[in-house]
């Protein structure tokens, strides 16, 4: 923070920078695992940040939280069994809730910092965090997989960027996790990256998770507080018959995400369909 400015930079996107008023600052710490700050913006309120990272605001949080939970859900005929790894914020939980099939989720995040300053600061994320049908399990996500096989409908990885404590989230050796840690016509959702910064990191996921699952997608969504404005998601069936594009069930008391926009979310523009399909740069 400068002169009264959050400035995002970071060399994920080199030259550029997202750059927030800053009204308050309302915590600062260093967690077992990262920098931790929450701030009172002018115009986007709460914004929680991570190693420099902004990772949510109170603002535009909905989009995101609202895609990575809804493509993975809304696709899936009977998910009653979800995981989330990450997310400590609970915005994704708060969204998994708003299916009436889902009997429990569990949250996994390995840091207990980023659960409770969100409690905190962001109540409007956290708030079914203490919901009977959620367990929060402090912990790391390779562990909790390994000990949990074939048990969960859905899986939704809530991960920060491949910097830091998310990097392994986003290799193979994970993707095996997650397959195994899934019912029989399970889905899975994962952080996955903006088109205009990171397609060779998307191209690669692209192909780690073609190599696991039948049916292995990129969605996006935009959002203006990410870099470049836009964010994305694979999105995974274990079920050849499941598409994941297309939802199979009505998702109410939504701000973003809608029949409509679940389709849409999957049709790429041009120079991104080519690199991650096709590997080809154009
Ligand atoms: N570039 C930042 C990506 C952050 C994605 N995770 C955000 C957590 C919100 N629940």
């Amino acid at each position: 923070i400068k002169d009264g400015w959050f400035r995002e930079i970071s060399s994920q996107w080199p030259g550029q920078a997202m750059t927030l008023k800053v009204k308050k600052i309302l915590h600062v710490e260093k967690s077992l695992y990262q920098d931790v700050l929450v701030f009172e913006s002018e115009t986007y309120g709460n914004v929680l940040v991570l190693d420099g990272v902004i990772q949510c605001t109170e603002r535009d949080e909905f989009s995101y939280q609202e895609m990575i939970a809804h493509l993975p859900l809304a696709s899936h005929p009977n998910p009653k069994k979800v995981l989330v790894i990450g997310g400590g914020d609970g915005g994704v939980v708060r969204e998994v809730l708003k299916h009436d099939t889902v009997q429990q989720v569990v949250l996994c995040d390995i840091d207990e910092a980023v659960i409770r300053v969100s409690k905190q600061y962001l109540p409007h994320m956290s708030a079914l965090l203490s919901d009977q049908r959620v367990v929060v399990h402090v912990g790391d996500g390779f562990k909790f997989l390994e000990q949990n096989t074939s048990t969960y409908d859905v899986i939704i990885t809530d991960s920060s960027d491949p910097v830091g404590p998310a990097e392994s989230l986003f290799k193979r050796p994970y993707f095996e996790l997650l397959h195994g840690a899934l019912t029989p016509g399970g889905h899975i959702s994962t952080q996955a990256e903006c088109l205009w910064l990171h397609l060779p990191l998307i191209h690669e996921l692209q192909q780690t998770t073609r190599g696991l699952f039948p049916v292995a997608e990129y969605a996006f969504t935009t959002i203006p507080t990410y870099p470049s404005g836009q964010i994305g998601f694979v999105v995974c069936s274990k079920e050849p018959g499941h598409d994941v594009k297309v939802p199979v069930r009505k998702v109410t008391n939504t701000r973003y995400y809608n029949a409509e926009v679940h389709k849409a979310a999957f049709v790429l523009p041009e120079f991104g369909r080519a690199m991650i399909k096709e590997n080809k740069n154009i």
